[in-house]
């Protein structure tokens, strides 16, 4: 856990007498086995992105907090819910803009601003005839205002700085308040252009008063981010239109937390966009409908059946399916450079001359202003291609592809910004056997040396989600990726027991 956030349970722990009030509101008027054995939590405890909230539907006759009955609440996959206490029946949450150190995955931890200790920041959850109250402190050094992305609100709440109100100047504080009568998939961010790329963005649930049907059995958000983040570095470059990491909730694959359905459930995944992409989400196995778009859902004759849904930028998107087919099944964007993470760049022949390849270029070489040589030219191609260093120089005076498994693994442990422990525990490591004269084949390596075994970290991203997975697993999972994993009930529960041995261990 990093400090920063556990500098934010600790900040949450001074609130708890609140907090505990209001959990217990609920818990207590919560029945048993609401949701026939599977897992349930109230609302308001605090899980770290280790951990990820459970579900739970609150029981007929709970209306306490403008909660409507038979809500499930949603779960968002690494990230906690930002907690709330109630003031006169005002739903009141408090929202802290600051830097934050995000683990993208293990070994690569990423400078980036945030909201409550991560990037994303928690998501809100209300309802529906709610009024909320979102006490915000600006605790970055620049100015800044909270837009909520969708909302039918007054104008002087709706955050945008120099028009609607006053800049909120670092360390200053500013008070929204108003009422919900919408319900859907939202967001917030701030409405500041640059800090909006550097991982200012957080979900804003608002749950229907009366509950949507059918009823689904999972509800999950997955927020859409990316960063060009150099590999020396850890600070993403706010200027790039290229980006090497693509997250869901702030992790690439393989660290992302796969989904936990019990077979036959029915699942809805809400997904929204942030960055300068518009990403086509891919599920594989099981066709879905489209049943929600940002600020509503849709009539039941106006949904789309489909297996791929584009989330175009500042957009929401929510899909809904029955999970009757048993496996683990992908659930990504489907562009190609978004199902992989840095190492996207040991690819082709550029990275086989000897001496390396630039990170960047200039800007006008950057976008595409060619003065010499072709795209793929060995000194030209990976600065176009990625377009992630303005300014910057060759980042590594040596060749990037490896020969041998023992050159792969020094030059990998050598990596400026690697973490060596980390990189000695990888599991599996072991080179692809290839052909004698694979570098005599047009455009060799493209995925030889950046998928498969040699990158799995299996024990990195151990987690009771990733049960009986099979080995090297996660040397296939990269950028915005996950699992939709269907289990069988026996399978099911046994991932269950493992997290509840995990939280009975104290992990956070
Ligand atoms: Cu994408």
């Amino acid at each position: 856990m990093s400090s920063n956030r556990r500098d934010f349970f600790t900040k949450l722990s001074s609130l708890s007498a609140g907090i505990f009030a209001g959990r217990g509101l609920l818990s207590a008027q919560q029945p048993k086995n609401a949701q026939g054995g599977m897992d349930q939590m109230e609302h308001m405890q605090q899980p770290s992105p280790k951990q990820p909230s459970k579900q739970v539907r609150v029981g007929p006759g709970v209306n306490t907090s403008g909660v409507a009955v038979g809500t499930l609440l949603v779960t968002t996959p690494d990230v906690a819910d930002l907690p709330f206490t109630m003031d006169n029946g005002v739903k009141v949450f408090h929202l802290i803009a600051e830097p934050v150190k995000q683990v993208i995955v293990p070994g690569r931890t990423f400078d980036l601003w945030g909201f409550n200790g991560s990037a994303p920041g928690p998501t809100i959850q209300a309802s529906e005839g709610d009024r909320v109250r979102i006490v915000f402190d600006n605790h970055l050094p620049e100015p800044t205002g909270i837009h909520w992305h969708g909302l039918e609100l007054p104008n002087e709440m709706d955050g945008v700085p120099g028009v609607g109100q006053k800049p909120v100047m670092p360390g200053e504080r500013f008070v929204y308040e108003f009422p919900l009568h919408q319900d859907g998939t939202f967001f917030y961010h701030p409405h500041m252009a640059m800090q909006e790329m550097v991982g200012m963005l957080g979900g804003f649930i608002i749950h229907p008063k009366t509950p949507y049907t059918p009823p689904v059995d999972k509800d999950y958000l997955i927020a859409l981010q990316e960063y060009a983040v150099l590999p020396n570095s850890t600070i993403p470059n706010s200027m790039s239109m290229e980006f090497n990491w693509l997250t869901f909730n702030g992790k690439s694959g393989p660290a992302s937390t796969p989904l936990i359905i019990r077979h036959g459930e029915r699942v809805r995944i809400r997904i929204i966009n942030m960055g300068m992409d518009h990403h086509p989400i891919h599920l594989h196995g099981f066709t879905f409908w489209e049943t929600g778009r940002e600020g509503a859902r849709q009539r039941e004759s106006a949904w789309t059946r489909g297996n791929t849904t584009l989330v175009g930028v500042a957009q929401a998107r929510d899909v809904e399916f029955v999970a009757d087919r048993l496996g683990d099944w992908m659930l990504h964007c489907h562009l190609p450079h978004h199902m992989m993470n840095q190492m996207a760049s040991t690819v082709g022949p550029m990275t086989r001359v000897g001496r390396g390849m630039q990170a960047g270029a200039s800007m006008e070489d950057g976008m595409g202003m060619l003065r010499d040589g072709n795209a793929t030219s060995e000194n030209r191609g990976p600065s176009l291609g990625r377009a992630l260093g303005v300014g910057s120089s060759t980042e590594m005076q040596m060749t990037n592809g490896p020969l041998s498994q023992s050159e792969a693994k020094n030059a990998m442990a050598n990596m400026p910004g690697m973490d060596h422990g980390a990189m000695q525990e990888m599991s599996g490591m072991s080179m692809p056997k290839l052909p004698e004269n694979a570098d005599k084949v047009p455009l060799f390596p493209q995925d030889a040396f950046m998928e498969g075994p040699m990158m799995a970290m299996d024990k990195d991203v151990d987690k009771p989600e990733t049960y009986g997975l099979p080995p090297g697993w996660s040397g296939f999972v990269g950028g915005m990726m996950t699992l939709v994993r269907v289990m069988p009930p026996d399978k099911y529960d046994k991932v269950m027991e493992l997290k509840d041995q995990q939280r009975g261990n104290g992990a956070r």
